[in-house]
């Protein structure tokens, strides 16, 4: 019989061919390939043993039952950034399932749900956490509106692909029976590999802002227009974003990000009218997150006052810091201690559902090891060992929560 952390492995690597992009890894929300994965991992889910089902924005959940009446969430997402690695969420959902195999069938004195949400990473419409905001019954409703950059809503995309968009504000699975929600993520920065530790749990998730900042000109031809009294929004924008990186270096533990930059109308011999920008902006502090962003916002007006152009503002969404649930984060640790393990408590630089479902339930999560703390790249990789180490504590988290709730 194969070892567990074989098989997720394996996994991850099988699910890391299905792709929009024929080159890497790209699985938006709502695209073929999403659906497809969520065909595959919910044939996984069955033969561990539990049901499936998807929610109104194509969610999908795992459920085991167990004897009495609480639940357990487990799980991540299964979408991911353009030009992805291989784990980034994914490991989260598989090493759910995995566990939920490895119970093999025993009646525990609660069940599982195995979370595989459908956006994380808001690649398609500049918003995080959607799958998990609907599930935890926090969707915001204006989203609906949102446009991807082929303006189709928000709306339009979760009902091709097969959900409800009038049912996602009361889409939520409630939390009546909650015992909590446990995530396993790969840590995405270094701390682990410095400490030579294969796992470590989480104390808590810094702040964030998605901004998108739209820059307006005049569009021009490349040849006629004097350089003097140019309305270049590109070089507007740039401004910016050398603004943005200036700030974030001069301000102590933020990290501000342009990720994104949409050149309009984008032609080498095109003076740009309008530029759109990406701003993701992250403190673990929220008032100065806060502030931080109000500088930017006003240094964008002096930007285009200084060059007779204009600029749009819209914050797309916004999060506070969350911190971890300390009762079943203490229970991870014990978890890690009877593995032998020491202890390492690590603060999260990034996103996770976990911040999304704290909304709902008390959340903890576990970090893996990944090499050179790369993420958000296709050199993402963790080892097997690491794997099975985390298998190994979440399936003793589960043991220690079913000895309380016996
Ligand atoms: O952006 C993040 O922090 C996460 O990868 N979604
Ligand atoms: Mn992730
Ligand atoms: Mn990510």
């Amino acid at each position: 019989m194969k070892d567990t952390a074989t098989t997720v492995m394996e996994r991850c690597e099988l699910l890391s061919n299905i792709s929009e992009d024929a080159e890497g890894i790209c699985r938006p929300y709502g695209c073929e390939s999403m659906r497809e994965v969520n065909k595959i991992v919910s044939g996984w889910m069955h033969s561990a043993g539990m049901t499936t089902r998807h929610d109104a924005i194509g969610n999908l959940i795992g459920r085991y039952e167990g004897t009495g009446g609480k639940t357990l969430i487990l799980g991540s997402h299964l979408d991911t950034v353009r030009d992805a690695g291989k784990y980034d969420g994914i490991l989260g959902v598989m090493v759910a399932v995995a566990c939920v195999e490895k119970l093999g069938g025993e009646k525990i004195p609660f069940s599982i749900e195995v979370a595989a949400f459908a956006d994380e990473e808001g690649l398609r419409f500049g918003t995080t956490y959607l799958g998990s905001s609907v599930y935890a019954g926090a969707f915001d409703e204006a989203r609906l509106e949102l446009e991807d950059r082929d303006e189709v809503s928000l709306a339009r995309a979760v009902r091709d692909f097969g959900g409800e968009p009038d049912a996602l504000v009361n889409g939520g699975r409630g939390n009546g029976d909650l015992l909590g929600y446990c995530e396993v993520h790969i840590e995405q920065g270094p701390v682990l590999e410095n400490k030579d530790l294969p796992v470590g749990v989480v104390t808590g998730i810094q702040s964030q802002s998605r901004i998108q900042a739209s820059f307006t000109g005049v569009a021009g031809h490349a040849g006629t227009v004097p350089m003097e009294g140019r309305k270049d929004a590109l070089c507007a924008a740039a401004e910016f974003i050398l603004e943005v990186e200036r700030t974030a270096k001069a301000e102590p533990d933020s990290v501000a990000t342009v990720g994104e930059v949409n050149v309009l109308p984008g032609a080498s011999n095109v003076i740009s009218g309008e530029t759109r920008v990406s701003l993701d902006l992250r403190h673990p502090d929220d008032a100065a997150r806060e502030r931080l962003r109000d500088h930017l916002r006003s240094r964008a007006a002096d930007i285009v006052a200084s060059r007779n152009c204009g600029h749009s503002w819209e914050v797309r969404q916004e999060n506070a810091v969350i911190p971890m649930d300390d009762r079943l984060t203490d229970i991870l640790g014990k978890a890690m201690e009877s593995s032998g393990l020491p202890v390492c408590r690590i603060p999260s630089g990034a996103g996770h559902d976990a911040a999304q479902m704290a909304s709902l339930t008390a959340p903890a999560m576990l970090f893996v090891r990944c090499e050179g703390g790369i993420s958000h790249n296709p050199a993402e990789s963790v080892t097997k060992e690491d794997v099975g180490v985390a298998i190994d504590v979440v399936s003793r988290f589960i043991e220690i929560l079913a000895e309380d709730e016996s």
